[in-house]
């Protein structure tokens, strides 16, 4: 395989010990620069502090690496020409010896490719707003329809039409639970307003979900795990509603289109509010992070508190 998982996170999940896969868009095209930078470190950082190993994941000059050095970290993060990278741009990436971040599909292919269980990232890609013009919808649901990895995310970007979204995930049957609330996040928001069908409310509970789904084998779909911001860190509902439309607005006006379209919208925001969508956009990551530690910790545990994948004995 051309993909190359870094030694640490091989021998974290050889000996069965948890690995949360991290994205990088959201450190390449997500974030201002240099902020980006401390950040990718800082999420690295929490994934340690909740007592897992970070498996960050890009394509770094052709090649697909899940777990990334410092030097690569910082590659994905300073240099503007990194391109953003879906799962249908893997192959001609790794073909072309091209560098780019990965979105949440590209991540969640590579990462589950590579045995990790659990994935953390901000807000997951859906169905934009004007979907019967455009047809965009983020290619990260139907591959999340492929895979059986865990998603912790505080939601679908709020830039998206979130019930059209919530309805492609029930048709593609991915599982959605929210992590201690009724209703599914809002991303910049703790809730979207759309009710769950299932809340969950430890990383316990939610490990006993994912054993579940070993047991019944059957069609492979992730399991989407929605982590609301806290209240006290959300976006003014207000404002973020206000600001929100006029990016929807500038963004049409620019023409901006495909891969353009959520990096345009996030940046927007942030300068909008200045800075205000940026701070509950990080603080909803941090919150997916440590919840995606917990439970991959959880997991790896097994139902009796016993470790559960192979070779964790020798712990
Ligand atoms: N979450 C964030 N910021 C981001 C993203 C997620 O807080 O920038 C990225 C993810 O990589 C996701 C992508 O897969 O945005 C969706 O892009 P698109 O809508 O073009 O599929
Ligand atoms: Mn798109």
């Amino acid at each position: 395989m051309s993909t190359q998982v870094s030694e640490e996170v091989r021998e974290a999940l050889h000996e069965g010990r948890p690995v949360v896969a991290l994205e990088s868009t959201i450190i390449a095209h997500g974030l201002p620069r240099p902020r980006n930078l401390a950040v990718a470190l800082e999420l690295e950082e929490l994934v340690r502090a909740g007592g897992a190993v970070p498996a960050t994941v890009a394509v770094v000059d052709g090649t697909a690496r899940v777990g990334l050095d410092r030097a690569a970290l910082t590659r994905i993060a300073e240099d503007p020409a990194v391109r953003k990278l879906g799962h249908r741009d893997l192959a001609p990436a790794l073909a072309t010896g091209a560098t780019g971040a990965t979105t949440v599909s590209a991540t969640a292919w590579l990462a589950d490719a590579a045995g990790i269980r659990v994935f953390a990232t901000g807000g997951l890609g859906g169905v934009h707003r004007g979907w019967t013009e455009t047809q965009d919808e983020s290619a990260d649901l139907r591959l999340l329809a492929r895979v059986g990895i865990t998603v912790v995310c505080a939601g679908v970007k709020s830039i998206l039409d979130v019930p059209a979204t919530l309805q492609r995930l029930e048709t593609l049957g991915v599982t959605v639970v929210g992590y201690g609330t009724e209703h599914f996040p809002g991303f910049y928001l703790s809730s979207s307003g759309e009710p769950v069908d299932w809340t969950l409310r430890t990383p316990e509970e939610v490990a006993a979900v994912i054993r579940a789904q070993d047991r019944l084998g059957g069609p492979r779909a992730a399991l989407v795990v929605g982590n609301p911001v806290p209240v006290a860190e959300q976006l003014d509902p207000a404002l973020h509603d206000r600001v929100l439309a006029g990016g929807l607005a500038a963004a049409q006006e620019k023409g901006i289109s495909g891969q353009g379209v959520t990096p345009f919208l996030l940046e927007y925001l942030t300068v909008h509010t200045e800075g205000a969508s940026l701070e509950a956009n990080l603080a909803a990551v941090r919150g997916n992070v440590r919840l995606a530690a917990s439970i991959a910790g959880a997991y790896g545990a097994g139902a009796d508190g016993v470790a559960a994948a192979p070779g964790a004995d020798g712990r």
